[in-house]
Parts: C-alpha cells; structure tokens; sequence
C-alpha cells in the first residue's frame, strides 16, 4: 500500500486514539486526533445514551448533553430542554471530550520529591496512594491546630460549583478556623458589576432580551465568542441584524464587530468619555426615555451644552440625580470632546447616539469586562450602563434585566460545629488587604467586602510566613493572574502547597501534593445554576462517563475523606458536620462514602425541584430524581417585566441612581474609617475624581503604566472563542482551529499591530518579536493587522503556558512556552473601587523588538 499523506495522518490518529485511553506515557509529538477524517456518513446508528450535565467551559454554565457509548463521552450537545442555549453549545461545549480524555491528565495523587521550588525545576513527582496523599495533608492541618495557627491554612478556589462549593470554600475554612479563603472572582469580572451595581443596586451580570432588540450595543465583550450567553447570541443574532442595528465598541475588530453596522474602535481605556458624549447627545438631543427618565417641567428641553441646568426643572420618575449628573459631568461633553478622548469621530458618535434613542427602550448596551476591568474601570462600567437607564431599556423589553433564580435547597447549618479556636482564628485580617486605605474593595457598595484575588500574591510576599498550609482547586494563578511572576514567587516560598485540578498546570509545579479531580462536567456531581435568555435555570453535573483513572471531586468526595483523615487525628467537627447532617433527601439514609456524600450533597440541593409539593413555575413538573437526573434541568418562569420600576431598586432611593447615593455612603464611611476624606481615599486608591465628581458615572483618563517613550505602544488583551478560560490549551482542537480569532493562527500566537506601526517600525508579518513592558518580557510572533488602530497592538489569552501539557507547551520537557502568557506583561494593578485585576482598558504600554 502506498503511504499517502491521509493514511499516514489516520496511522497517527489511531495510535493518538489508544493513547487517550488511559496510557499514562508522554509521547514527544503532540496528538494531532483533531486532523483525523470522519466519515461523513456512520455505516450503522450510533449506540449510545445522551446523558444530562452541564458545560462549566465559560461562566454560561449552559446545559447539555453528552452522548455515552459504552461509559465513553463521544459528542456533546445543547439540552434540548433548555430555554437559555436552545439545544446548542458554543465551539467550546464541543471540545468537553477532548478536555476530559487528555492523555496528559493527572492520573494518580503524586506528592513531590524535589524540596527546591521554580519555574524550570523538576518537582520530581512520585505517584501515591490516596490515603498516604490525604494523611500527609491532615497531618499539615492538625499542625497548625496544635500549634494554634489554623488562620495559616490558606485555600483559594478558581471555578468552582455554586453549590458544592459550599462544601468546601463554604465550609472547610469556617469550621477548621482561617479567614484566608478567595475566591478567584477578582480576576473575572467583578469591576463589570460595579456598573449596576452603583446605580441600580444590582451587583450582577445582566440578562440581555435579544429577541426583542432592535440595538445591540456590544460595549468591551464580544458574545458571538466570549463572554455570557454565546450560544443565544448565535442564535438571536441574525434576526437582530436584519431588522435593528449592532454596535460593538471594541478598540479591536472582535468577531462581533466584524458583523456590525457600526464598529467603534474606541483608543484603550476612554470609554468613559464616549459614553459620556453618547449621554450627551442623548440629552440635548431629547432622545432619552420619558417614561423611565422623566420630564422638564414645562417640557422644553434645557439639555443645552455647556449650560448647566436647575435641578427643580426636572421632575424625574423612576431615576435620580439626572440633573446633577448633567451638570456635574455632561454638559460639556459634546461629541466633538468626545472625538478628542476616545478617537471616535463625532459624526459617528451623533449617528450611533440617535440609533441608540430611536430604538429606546428597545435597546440592550451589553458592557462587558473590556469597559471596566482597568485601574478605573468602577467609573466607566457606571458610565456605560448608566446609557441603559436614559434610555430606559432597564428591566424593559427589548431591553437589559437582572437576574432571576430558582428555588433550590441550602445545605445545614453549620454552627454548631464550629468551635471556639476556629470562630476566633477566622475573625484574624485577610491576606488580601481588603479595605485597606487603598484598597476599598466594595463590592455591594459595602467597603471592605470585596475579594481582591491577586492581592493575596503580594500578601504572601510581604510576609512569607503567613501561609504554612495552602490548598486550591481548579485554579492556575501562575498563568492566569497578571503580574503571573509574582505568583511564581509566592508559590516557591509556600512550605506545603496542596493542588487539586484534572490537569497539572504552571502552579502545579510548585506542589507538594497533587490530588487529581475529577473534570466536572461528565465525572463529577452538583447543581450549577444561572440564567439566561429570560430564563433562570438549574441544571445537574452527574458522573456521565466511565472515570479513566483514580480522581476524586475535589469539593464532595475529597472534603468527606480529609475529614475522616481529621477525625481519625481528634479533629471531628469537619466529619461530624458531614456525617451527622447530609441525608439523602428520599431515603433519609446518611451518606457512608465518599461518592454518596456527592451524590447525596447533590440531591440535596435540587430536591425543591424535583420533590416540589405544590407545582413550581417554569418547566412541566419533575417527578423525582430519577426523573431529574434524565431531564437534567429546570427553567424557571420568563423573567418578570418592570422589576425594579415603582421604586423597588435596591438602592438608598430605591430609584436608578445617576447620582449614587450608595457609592457615596460607602466612600464616606471608608473615608471615616481612616479618619480623611473621600477626595484622599480616591487620591490614594489612583481615581483623578474630586467632590461630587466622584459620585456620578465619568470619564477618568488612562492609567498607564509604562512612559511613552519606552513603551510607545498600548496593548490591549481578550479572550480566545476557543478558551475554556484558561483550560483548553492542551486540546489538539484549541491549537488547530486557532485561526478562528480573528487575525490569529493556528499552533502559534501573534501580536497584532496596524500595518502602518510595522512600516514605521520595520517589522513583517511572521517575525519573531519580543513584547516588553515593565514587568517582564514575552516572546511571540507579529502579525500585521489592520484590526488594531496604529498605537495599539492585540494579543489573545490563552496561549504561553510553559507547563499544562505537550500540546499547550512548546516543548513541555524543556520548560519552552507556545507564545507568551499576556499575563507576564499585563501589570499587576487594580480597580480599587471593587478590588477587581485590571487586564483591559490598555493600561499597560509595551514595546516590540525584532529578535
Ligand atoms: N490576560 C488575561 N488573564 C485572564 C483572563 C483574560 O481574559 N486575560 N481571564 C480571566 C478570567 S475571566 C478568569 S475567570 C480567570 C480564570 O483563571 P483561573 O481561576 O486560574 O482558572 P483556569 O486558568 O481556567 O483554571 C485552570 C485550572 O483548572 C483545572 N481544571 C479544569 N477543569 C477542572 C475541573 O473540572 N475541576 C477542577 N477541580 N479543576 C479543573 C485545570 O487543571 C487547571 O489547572 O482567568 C483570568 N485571567
Ligand atoms: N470564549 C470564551 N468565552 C468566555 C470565557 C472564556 O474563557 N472563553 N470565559 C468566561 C468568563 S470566566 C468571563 S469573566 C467572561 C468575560 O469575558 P469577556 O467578555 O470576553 O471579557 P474579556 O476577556 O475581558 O474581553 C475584553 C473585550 O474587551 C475588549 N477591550 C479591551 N480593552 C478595551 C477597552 O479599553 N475598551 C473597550 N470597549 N473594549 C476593550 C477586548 O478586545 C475584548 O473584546 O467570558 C466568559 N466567556
Ligand atoms: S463554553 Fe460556555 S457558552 Fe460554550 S457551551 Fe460551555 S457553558 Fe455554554
Ligand atoms: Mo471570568
């Protein structure tokens, strides 16, 4: 037989195919199964079960289905059931079996040999048992209860379930007695719900009415691809496109953009200005809504610019501070001051304003991270969605709504376990620098309430001797926070480091033990819930598939046997809390193993769903578990119109608050705190707001780090269509199809630079360059785009893992990275307002060398 290309490549796929069942062996060349051709036609129907679960790839959360032949998951879909993703999942739902059979995964507990922490240095794994894993851990913590030091124990989770992780991150640090437990979400999004947040009391992501919008503005996310709701988006789209208008306000030429009636390639960082002149337009204009707004008195319009306006002309009806706001911030912002900030030309700032007001209420402006995540993202995340509240699309059809919920069951108190060294040693001051002077960190407008994940790396670093104990789950800090090197840093010096993932990733090269989870979607047990497309939903995560090899659930099953491990060393509680209050909700049988704590946590939690006395609203009405488990979801009714209208916003004036009453007392009472004033609390926390300024959405100029003249160019980041955050890397899949971002290719990782940058700058399409800015160096190649503005250069997250895997790394043994990781180059610095990680906004400035 002659060898053709195609035989040789389907050679390759079926010994890739034989690997992925289980070989624990590292072959030197990565496993190309993505390029193995399919038959377009099966020769028989497949065999095989869809079995319910949820797709934890992006914080959608969808529902889905995975086809299971022979304990095997093969494909992966939509649950038809659902009303969020309508029976489809996004690319990423996709790759859920690729994820899951990565030969690379972790197979056994490994504990490490090596004592000397780093990047490069072997860690020197040995496999080990589950008891002997779990006895060292135990033995780590009843040191720290001996020697009265629980607050030492530090745990910190990346994703997590929303219920089962009340079973760890709810429960471990309470019970055994620490205050250090984070969660991730400072690196996500949280400066986005500063937006609501402040002005309308709502501090979440927001549902989007895309079948009834004719104006989609998408501000700073690109949901054809990233973001929430990507499978509704796909599936709206179309219809909006035909009979409204789409907006996308993107200093880059996003998937969405590339579709639009109108891009805004707004300059990095000033969207708070554009808005601003949007507003402004809104106003003078007289497009705002006078149902949700109000009125002028006598109905003339004294929006004039640069005049301020008496505020008892204006009788406002579900809003407050309009006024104030005008006078305060707006008057002088007129589309030509508006051009000046932001590069956008005045002309199209007027003609998207006025396609914004003519299809008001009917409008949805969706903000996303890329309009807040930066130094002085509280303030431009007010300004964008406070567009929302002029043209009154809040809570109206068409328009933008909070979210809903279904009822579902809260797990034991817990009190009664919690011990009196534990109550006094989790009261101790966090390691985050939470409600610091400069760090007011008030999520919920509260000071002091909000995590600042990446913080904690500093904190580790200011005083080494503050974690003896840290264990994390489904997290990667040393390669998806910025500043990653610090986590490195902190990493090496952390005596006893605990990592429970799938995969073994950069920070979990610096653990003592490694304790392999399950991947949660097809092998793991808990209820995960969101909302969507009007709908709040409920949907299972249930063990679909066969487990390949010796992983537990790190939030259930590992929480039952660590707590066994402390009971059988006279530390109860933890055990006796598990033991003595989980039941299974049918059966009233306590749990005696590991894998029935999960499953009975699981029933649980989902048991108002499907043991509901009287019918919920929503779906057809579930009969039982078994019944559950098939159907694997329950939608809840359509949201419910007008929410927070009739004052019922959860703000001090129960109003949409344009001047914002809440930011105001938080600021106060931090400033209290201090003894100072809110005008030095902004000084020092880096806002150039002063007085009154400060409590009204407004443009703040860039923060940028790094001088213009030796880091003339700004660099602006997002995230892959293919990321499962940052997850999927070691996929064949990811690496093949990478060219689907726009401007990027596959295998590889580019920086995009306008052409015009690589003429001045004498660079070509394909060289090697380093990027630098002030905090390290990263290596990638250029590619010249005209999807970036000249000054601005684009790179997408998810590439430069130096460890995850022989496909994700370049060359894994050697330590040589696939690209760069953004985050080496991306400055460790915050939105302090919500203690939020800035990573867009363009406040890093970089320069880019040929090597
Ligand atoms: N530059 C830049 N940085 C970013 C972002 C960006 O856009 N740009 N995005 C940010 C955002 S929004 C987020 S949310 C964070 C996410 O960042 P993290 O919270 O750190 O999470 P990931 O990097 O996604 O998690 C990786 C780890 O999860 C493990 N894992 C995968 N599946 C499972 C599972 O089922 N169970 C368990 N226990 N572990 C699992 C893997 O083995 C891996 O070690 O990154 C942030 N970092
Ligand atoms: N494909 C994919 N989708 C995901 C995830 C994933 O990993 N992959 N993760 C999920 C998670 S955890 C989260 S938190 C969400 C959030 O994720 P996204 O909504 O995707 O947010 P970012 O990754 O921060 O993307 C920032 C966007 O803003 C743009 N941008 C950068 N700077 C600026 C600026 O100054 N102004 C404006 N207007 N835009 C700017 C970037 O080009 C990019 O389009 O996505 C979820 N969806
Ligand atoms: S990655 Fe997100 S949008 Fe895509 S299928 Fe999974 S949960 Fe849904
Ligand atoms: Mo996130």
């Amino acid at each position: 037989m002659k060898l053709t290309r195609r035989i040789f490549i389907m050679a390759t796929g079926i010994s890739a195919g034989s690997l992925m069942v289980g070989c624990a062996g590292m072959s030197a060349a990565p496993l190309h199964s993505a390029l193995v051709p399919r038959k377009a036609k099966p020769s028989s129907p497949a065999v095989g079960d869809w079995v319910a679960s949820t797709c934890q790839g992006c914080t959608q959360w969808c529902a889905i289905q995975i086809f299971v032949q022979g304990g095997r998951a093969t494909r992966v879909r939509g649950n038809p059931l659902s009303k969020t993703n309508h029976g489809y999942v996004c690319p990423r739902g996709h790759m859920i079996p690729q994820q899951m059979y990565d030969p690379d995964r972790i197979k056994v507990p490994m504990k490490r040999t090596n004592p000397l922490k780093g990047r490069g240095i072997d860690p020197k794994f040995v496999p080990i048992s589950w008891d002997e894993a779990l006895n060292t851990v135990a033995d780590k913590m009843m040191a720290l209860r001996a020697a009265g030091e629980t607050h030492k124990l530090m745990y910190m989770r990346g994703r997590y379930s929303p219920t089962s992780t009340e079973l760890l991150y709810g429960t471990l640090p309470k019970i055994f007695g620490t205050g250090n437990y984070f969660s991730h979400s400072a690196i996500c999004a949280e400066a986005e719900k500063m937006g609501p947040g402040l002005t309308q009391g709502f501090f979440g992501y927001r549902d989007y009415d895309l079948a009834n919008t004719n104006c989609l503005v998408a501000w700073g996310c690109d949901p054809l691809a990233s973001n929430r709701m990507v499978p509704n988006t796909m599936n709206r789209f179309p219809d909006i496109v035909k009979r409204g208008t789409v907006i996308a306000v993107d200093p880059r030429l996003s998937n969405i953009a590339a579709k639009a009636h109108e891009w805004l390639p707004i300059s990095p960082g000033t969207d708070g200005a554009l808005a601003g002149a949007i507003a402004h337009v809104l106003l003078t204009e007289g497009l705002w809504s006078r149902e949700f707004v109000g009125d002028f008195k006598d109905g003339k319009n004294l929006f004039v610019a640069g005049k301020t306006v008496d505020e008892a002309a204006f009788v406002e009806k579900e809003t407050h501070g309009l006024v104030k706001w005008w006078n305060l911030e707006l008057k002088d912002h007129t589309p030509a001051w508006g051009e000046k900030e932001s590069l956008i030309p005045a002309a199209q700032i007027v003609r998207v304003a006025r396609a914004m007001g003519k299809a008001a209420p009917k409008v949805t402006v969706w903000m996303g991270p890329g309009a807040a995540m930066h130094p002085r993202g509280t303030y431009s995340a007010m300004a964008v969605h406070a567009l929302n509240g002029l043209l009154g699309s809040i809570d109206a059809e068409g328009g933008v709504w909070q979210s809903g919920s279904v009822p579902l069951a809260k797990f034991p108190k817990l009190d009664k376990y919690v011990d009196e060294q534990a109550k006094t040693a989790s009261k101790g001051k966090k390691l985050d620098g939470r409600g610091a002077k400069d760090m007011p960190a008030m999520m919920g407008a509260k000071p002091g309430s909000g995590v600042v994940t990446n913080n904690v790396a500093n904190g580790m670093l200011k005083d080494p001797g503050a974690v003896k104990v840290f264990i994390s789950s489904w997290s990667n800090f040393a390669f998806s926070a910025t500043g990653a090197q610090r986590w490195e840093k902190a990493l090496a010096a952390v005596p006893f480091f605990v990592h429970m993932v799938p995969n073994a990733s950069e920070m979990t090269m610096f653990a003592d033990i490694v304790l392999p989870s399950t991947f949660n979607s097809a092998e793991g047990w808990s209820i995960v819930t969101n909302m969507g497309n009007g709908h709040a939903y409920a949907s299972i995560q249930q063990g679909a598939v066969k487990r390949l090899w010796d992983v537990k659930q790190e939030e259930t099953e590992v929480m039952w046997l660590l707590a066994e491990k402390l009971k059988a060393r006279g530390f109860a509680n933890l055990f006796d809390y598990y033991a003595n209050e989980f039941k299974d909700p049918e059966t009233g049988k306590a749990p005696t193993t590991a894998l029935e704590f999960s499953e009975i946590a699981t029933k649980m939690t989902s048991a108002p769903l499907w043991m509901a006395k009287e019918p919920l609203k929503g779906d057809a009405p579930i009969n039982g578990w078994a019944d559950f488990k098939k159907k694997g979801m329950f939608s809840g009714p359509r949201y419910t119109l007008k929410k927070g209208w009739g004052g019922k916003f959860n703000t001090p004036t129960k109003k949409f608050e344009f001047y914002s009453e809440s930011l105001k007392n938080g600021l106060l009472e931090h400033a209290k705190k201090y003894e100072t004033t809110v005008d030095d609390i902004l000084t020092v926390s880096g806002y150039t707001a002063r007085g009154e300024l400060a409590f009204v959405p407004h443009y703040e100029t860039v923060k940028r780090h790094g001088n213009l003249a030796d880091f003339p160019l700004t660099f602006i980041d997002y995230k892959s269509r293919l990321n499962r955050e940052g997850r999927s890397q070691n996929t064949p899949w990811y690496q093949e199809f990478k060219k689907v971002d726009p401007g990027d290719v596959s295998w590889g990782d580019v920086v995009k630079m306008n052409p015009v940058d690589g003429a001045k700058l004498g660079l070509k399409n394909g060289d090697n360059v380093t990027i630098t800015s002030v905090t390290g160096t990263i290596s990638c190649q250029l590619k010249l785009w005209e999807g970036v503005r000249p000054g601005t250069v684009a790179k997408c997250y998810g590439q430069g893992h130096w460890a995850y895997g022989r496909v994700a790394a370049k060359d894994f043994v050697k330590v040589i990275p696939r690209g760069g990781n953004n985050n080496e180059i991306l400055v460790d610095d915050y939105d302090r307002l919500s203690g939020a990680t800035a990573r867009n906004g363009g406040f890093t400035g970089v320069r880019i060398q040929k090597v």
